[in-house]
């Protein structure tokens, strides 16, 4: 069955992501603010979860729906799909070709401690790119095979983070980063918490991290950066979730907690 709904989700985001890249030429109009002025919401965010979700909806009339932009539905098949209708908004506003419609087909309540992820995509449209992956099988870009980086030491380890639409949280997450920048290769902050995973799964980066992401800013590249054969979890042997999301290269992923940890990741300066 993984395989079928792998099928399905990449279908849905193909259709989804051209819909939002000929918005994108056509001109952006922002629909409204959340969290806060910076976390914004776009007419073409709206269409792509209505379009995802009407498609899933002829489909699996049974599934549930989890998805950032609308209210959830609940399952009565045990599967519900976990949609970002564009992971990476701001970049989407400013035009800037890295975003990515994400899909993440799980089974269980949408609860990133507990659920089992079966299949997921993530389609960047502007870049022509569609990672994918059903459990079990491994993980692809474009069809071909991927796998996450191996033997890589913090020194060396290339390194992709992301910082909140809150103020006081992003100063909190740049003092981690400033503890890290100096005792690893390089960091990267390129706006989408779903490309930085498929990136791990790639060998674009050798790591990501995170604090405060919303399941379905990593349900999807989480499964497929794990299919690559990268770690993914949370801290102190938790799971990935809001509280904290790590993937990294083979073996990366201990020594990188420790340096985590020793930079306050822990901390809960922020409840
Ligand atoms: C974004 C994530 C990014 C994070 C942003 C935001 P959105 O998701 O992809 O990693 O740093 O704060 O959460 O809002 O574009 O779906």
């Amino acid at each position: 069955m993984s395989i079928e709904l792998q099928k399905l989700a990449t279908d849905i985001a193909l259709q989804a992501g051209e819909l939002i890249y000929r918005r994108r030429r056509e001109g952006v109009t922002v629909a409204a603010t959340k969290s806060s002025a910076e976390d914004v919401v776009t007419l073409a965010d709206r269409e792509s979860e209505d379009l995802i979700r009407s498609l899933i909806a002829d489909a699996r009339p049974g599934d549930g729906f989890y998805g950032e932009e609308s209210e959830a539905t609940r399952s009565d098949s045990g599967i519900t799909w976990v949609v970002d209708p564009i992971d990476g908004t701001v970049n989407y506003l400013y035009d800037i070709p890295n975003y990515a419609v994400s899909i993440a087909v799980i089974e269980g309540d949408p609860d990133p401690l507990t659920w089992t992820a079966l299949a997921a995509t993530v389609t960047n449209p502007a870049a022509g790119e569609t990672f994918s992956a059903a459990r079990g099988t491994g993980a692809t870009l474009n069809g071909t095979a991927i796998f996450a980086n191996t033997d890589v030491v913090p020194s060396l380890a290339m390194v992709g983070t992301g910082f909140a639409y809150s103020a006081e949280r992003r100063v909190w997450q740049a003092g981690i980063v400033q503890q890290l920048i100096g005792q690893v290769r390089d960091i990267r902050r390129m706006g989408s918490a779903e490309l930085d995973l498929c990136s791990v799964a790639c060998g674009r980066l050798d790591a990501y991290y995170e604090r405060g992401l919303n399941p379905w800013d990593h349900a999807a590249g989480a499964l497929i950066a794990e299919e690559a054969g990268a770690q993914v979890g949370g801290l102190n042997g938790a799971r990935a979730s809001r509280d904290f999301t790590l993937a990294t290269a083979g073996g990366l992923f201990d020594p990188l907690h420790q340096l985590l940890i020793e930079a306050g990741a822990e901390a809960s300066v922020l409840g």
